[in-house]
């Protein structure tokens, strides 16, 4: 890795060392927000733009040159890698992921084998545009976590409850963990592939995982997310480990083995250092719902939360979860502005 690369204030906030500005990204700063990202996609389906180098590359490149982000993101997804596998899977516009067969008893399992590198070349090859394109700025692998990647295989698509994914949990737990290994498996090769082509840094996102309490967290999930961040390959990167109201779970996700817990907007960065401890940077957190606020407002909740991220050995600023389609862009250049600032 170059020095400037490795110097990056991005890097050095992961690694706990103090960078001279907090660095910030924003998680879904690629997307429907951004006119130019629209214009791309025009008759153009998100698996189909996910598996085109130059497309992938053109798109993760968009909000960097846009916002002077300290972090670029690969444009992708996480049910990639099972559709990379032969799932039927489609990500259907204005729903997410769609699943053909539902995957709940151990006949489901067979579709779901190991992926090779050689299942995801695009995704290697968009990789190494990108690792020339970006230079000093670092670029995140990542992939979905078991649990989430789990709840999508079973219920059929998005969920609110999780009812059958819990339902399955608690009623064949062999089954659930055979499961869980195999996903654990397929998002630790999605993840080396991505390190190996030469991203800097990886998320492993369990969005949904905050629907368990901790007890059945440390029994039915924990041990394959920490398969996937113990994996030897990807042991020379900060890994990102976030879900969307862990706030509960925040202790147990550090220990799962992440460099850098990510945290959603319902607590604020101090309280969330001190339950995650000091030998862990966070990522975080304001509300995405706050860039629907007035200037002033926003202003003020941007600062506060580089106040309480001060407060944790490590920060790298973001939102609480992902941008939403509605967002103003130049709402989100200024707070790039405001937090570069401080
Ligand atoms: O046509 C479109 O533009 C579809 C919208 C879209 C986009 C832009 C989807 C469908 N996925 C993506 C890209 C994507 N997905 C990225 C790009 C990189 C960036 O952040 O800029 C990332 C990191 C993801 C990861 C992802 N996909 C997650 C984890 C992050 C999160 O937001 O919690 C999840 C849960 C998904 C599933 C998914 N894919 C798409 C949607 C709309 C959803 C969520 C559906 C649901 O609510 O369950």
């Amino acid at each position: 890795m170059q020095p400037e690369l490795a110097d990056a204030p991005f890097l050095q906030a992961c690694r706990r060392e103090r960078p001279d500005h907090t660095p910030v990204w924003f998680m879904r700063q690629a997307g429907r927000a951004l006119p130019e990202y629209r214009k791309l996609r025009e008759g153009i389906a998100m698996l189909d733009a996910c598996r085109a180098p130059d497309m992938i590359a053109e798109i993760t490149l968009q909000p960097v040159r846009r916002f002077g982000v300290d972090a670029a993101i690969l444009f992708s997804d996480i049910v990639l890698p099972l559709v990379a596998i032969g799932l039927d899977i489609d990500i259907v516009p204005g729903v997410g992921p769609v699943v053909g067969e539902p995957v709940r008893d151990r006949a489901g399992l067979a579709g779901l084998r190991p992926l090779g590198a050689g299942d995801v070349d695009y995704v290697t090859e968009a990789v190494g545009i990108l690792v020339r394109e970006l230079g000093a700025t670092p670029l995140i692998g990542f992939a979905g976590a078991p649990f989430t990647l789990a709840s999508y295989l079973v219920e059929g698509g998005p969920s609110r409850t999780h009812l059958h994914t819990k339902a399955l949990m608690y009623s064949d737990e062999a089954l659930w963990h055979d499961l869980l290994d195999r996903l654990a498996d397929i998002s630790a090769a999605y993840l080396a592939t991505q390190v190996a082509a030469g991203a800097s840094a990886v998320q492993l996102f369990d969005s949904w995982v905050g629907a368990l309490d901790e007890a059945d967290y440390r029994r039915y999930v924990m041990p394959h997310s920490a398969k996937v961040l113990g994996s030897p390959a990807l042991a020379g990167v900060p890994r990102i480990h976030f879900g969307v109201n862990t706030g509960e779970l925040l202790s147990a996700m550090g220990e799962a083995g992440a460099d850098v817990v990510g945290v959603d907007w319902r607590l604020g960065l101090d309280e969330a250092t001190r339950r995650i401890g000091p030998d862990r940077a966070v990522q975080g957190n304001l509300d995405p719902a706050a860039l629907f606020a007035p200037p002033a407002v926003l202003e003020e909740k941007v600062r506060d939360v580089c106040a309480r991220g001060a407060k944790a050995p490590g920060h790298v600023f973001n939102l609480g979860h992902g941008v939403m389609p509605e967002t103003d862009p130049g709402v989100l250049a200024r707070v790039v502005e405001i937090v570069h600032d401080q």
